[in-house]
């Protein structure tokens, strides 16, 4: 069992620019590698698809070889994630020769095990899927993805399979016995009635196209999905470094859109089954992100551009938008007019007023300078909050996380509404007024170090406007116990952290 927390995204076909859709699972990623992070060990993986025919195709279109066309493409995701401060561990490009090497080792295991087969692959394939389809399962001829419904080709040729079908019966035992490792239950569900429905055989190579990893003795390219799945294998070091392997093996969370739970959690664990290996602890197949009822997606080409909603409103209140909008699980529907009213209630007066306030205050009456503590109801009444924040988190309910976190921000703010500061100053009130000025800077400590994970760059900003010197990243538990902040810590009041946006007219 895996002694560190490895939490994966999938790899992203790069046939076009990115979106929100694809910055919001590597956000969720982010917001777990972070938290795992001040506990342990951890592994954060994303990287890019970029073999098969749709890549191919975006290629030929552009009028590039398909190499040129992905070497063009990655920049484009690297920036978007250091946008998005995401802290991947490494970026996993599948045309590298590190993973080519993996698949080929893999492909001719389960060959000399005889879990991959020669045979003819005659049936319906979906580029824009990267799926072949039976007969029966085709809409009206067509694929049968709503979201897709593209016309399929027809396909024959001379293939190699993988025997799928020999581990129907241990996936459906493994989900009966594992009734949590798929979530939400949907997915499960859905999972349950296709294992229950029957499998099929896997067509895992083409021959009659080449853009892909090379079966090795040739033969054509291995298939897209099967090339891509195994991207997982490559980075924690499988047959090439036991010790890193055993260490992160198997993954903990692997994160993915609904849409792709069935590869993630039938044709994966068959696969890792097939070479002896564990199945992941936890698939989590996350809704859609939609506009106007439908998935914003690259081939719908409905997405609004990412990198100017970053511009507008800045990278963590995206990150906190994404987060705190939907239940993670569900769909949720995006608008500008939602993220604007988010950030100016809950970002820009909820919290940014308080900070801004707390330290206006601190400024005016005490010189910057953090007062001695006085009996506070706070430590106490907040003791088990960063307990039930983490739990939440790894939980994957984020939505409650930063739920639970405005707890203490609506606390603090009507402290500062029932006490009144400036009546106490006004009554020179001394000890009072210390006493309330100590608990809204140390409520304003805690928030920076709960909110890090969500939003890394404004809490480091909240951090270095409390005057702590210390790393945030080193904080989490051991930092929160209420009494933390020294007194005498010289604040310093800095720029705005949400500055007002007006809604456009
Ligand atoms: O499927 N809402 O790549 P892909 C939420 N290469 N998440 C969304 C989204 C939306 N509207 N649109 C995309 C592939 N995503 C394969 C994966 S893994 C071994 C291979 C996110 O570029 C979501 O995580 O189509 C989804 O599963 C992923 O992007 C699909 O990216």
């Amino acid at each position: 069992m895996s002694r560190a927390f490895y939490v994966t995204t999938p790899i992203y076909y790069i046939n076009g620019n990115p979106h929100i859709g694809h910055a919001y699972t590597t956000i969720v990623a982010d917001v777990l590698a972070r938290t795992a992070r001040t506990k342990g060990d951890t592994f954060f993986l994303t990287g890019t698809d970029e073999h098969g025919q749709k890549v191919a195709d975006a290629a030929g279109e552009a009028g590039v070889t398909p190499q040129e066309w992905c070497d063009r493409l990655v920049p484009k995701w690297q920036n978007l994630f250091a946008l998005f401060n995401i802290s991947y561990d490494d970026f996993i490009r599948t045309t590298e020769p590190r993973h080519e090497r993996i698949v080929q080792r893999v492909f001719e295991h389960l060959r000399e095990k005889g879990d991959v087969y020669r045979g003819v692959y005659e049936g319906w394939y979906c580029s824009n899927d990267e799926t072949f389809w039976p007969e029966s399962k085709l809409v009206e001829g067509r694929c049968p993805n709503p979201e897709c419904r593209r016309e399929v080709q027809w396909l024959s040729e001379d293939s190699w399979f993988f025997k799928l079908s020999k581990y129907n019966d241990r996936l459906l035992t493994y989900f009966k016995e594992n009734p949590t490792w798929v979530r939400p239950r949907s997915a499960y569900n859905e999972m349950v009635a296709m294992l229950e429905e029957g499998l099929e055989d896997l067509s895992i190579s083409r021959s009659k196209f080449d853009w892909g990893i090379s079966i090795p003795g040739g033969g054509g390219v291995i298939y897209v999905w099967f090339d891509a799945i195994l991207n997982y294998l490559t980075p924690v070091g499988w047959s090439e470094d036991e010790e890193r392997f055993g260490r992160y093996w198997p993954p903990s969370v692997q994160l993915v859109g609904k849409e792709i739970a069935r590869f993630h959690t039938i044709l994966w664990p068959a696969l890792l089954w097939a070479l002896d290996l564990q199945a992941p602890k936890l698939v989590f197949a996350h809704g859609w992100i939609t506009l106007d009822g439908q998935k914003i997606g690259k081939s719908l080409g409905n997405a609004a551009d990412v990198f100017t909603l970053v511009e507008t409103f800045s990278a963590d209140a995206m990150r906190y938008f994404l987060l705190r909008e939907g239940h993670f699980g569900s769909d949720f529907s995006y608008s500008e007019t939602k993220i604007h009213q988010r950030y100016n209630d809950e970002l820009g007066n909820d919290l940014g007023n308080l900070f801004r306030r707390t330290l206006s205050m601190l400024e005016k009456y005490r010189n910057g300078l953090v007062p001695q503590p006085g009996d506070s109801h706070f430590g106490e009444r907040f003791s088990d909050l960063p307990k039930r924040i983490d739990t939440l988190i790894f939980n994957l309910q984020f939505r409650d996380a930063l739920e639970a976190t405005w707890e203490l921000v609506t606390a603090l703010n009507r402290e500062i509404d029932e006490k009144k500061p400036w009546v106490l100053a006004k009554a020179e009130n001394a000890v009072a007024l210390d006493a309330l000025l100590y608990d809204l800077c140390e409520g304003l400590r805690w928030l920076a170090i709960l909110l890090a994970p969500f939003m890394p760059e404004k809490a480091r900003e909240m951090w270095r406007q409390l005057g702590l010197e210390t790393d945030i990243d080193d904080a989490w538990e051991s930092s929160l116990v209420w009494g933390g902040l020294a007194a005498g810590t010289q604040t310093s009041v800095g720029d705005v952290l949400f500055a007002r946006l007006e809604l456009p007219g």
